[in-house]
C-alpha cells in the first residue's frame, strides 16, 4: 500500500515578480527545506505560468502531514512573512491557496 499522496494547489505571484520569485526558491533556507521534508512533504515542484502568474504547485505527501502544524510552525510563518511581498496572500500572510482535483494519472 501506498503510503503517500499526491496533492496540487496553485498560488498567484504579483506580476513583475518572476525573476525575485525563481531566485528567492534557488536561495531557500536550508532549515525551511528541513522542515518541509520532516512534515512529510517530497518530491515538491512549483511551476509558473508566465502568462497569467498562476503558480502550480505539486508535492507527494505522507499519510502523516499535517498541515495545520506546518501552517502553524514559527519557520513557515517567517517565511510567508518574507514571501507576501510577492504573492497573493492572506491577511496572515498565507499564500492564497487553491485546491486541485485531481482527473488525471499516468504513473
Ligand atoms: C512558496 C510558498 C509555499 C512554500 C514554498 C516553499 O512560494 O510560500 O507555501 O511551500 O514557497
Amino acid at each position: 500500500m501506498k503510503n503517500t499522496f499526491r496533492n496540487a494547489f496553485t498560488m498567484k505571484l504579483k506580476p513583475g515578480f518572476e525573476t525575485e520569485y525563481k531566485i528567492r526558491h534557488e536561495q531557500i533556507w536550508p532549515e525551511l527545506t528541513a522542515l518541509l521534508s520532516e512534515s512529510g512533504i517530497q518530491d515538491y515542484s512549483i511551476f509558473l505560468d508566465e502568462q497569467t502568474g498562476v503558480l502550480f504547485g505539486v508535492q507527494k505527501l505522507s499519510l502523516e502531514f499535517d498541515r495545520s502544524e506546518l501552517s502553524s510552525h514559527p519557520l513557515m510563518r517567517k517565511w510567508w512573512n518574507f514571501m507576501a511581498d510577492i504573492m497573493e496572500t492572506n491577511p496572515d500572510n498565507s499564500p492564497k491557496t487553491n485546491s486541485l482535483k485531481e482527473v488525471f494519472h499516468l504513473d
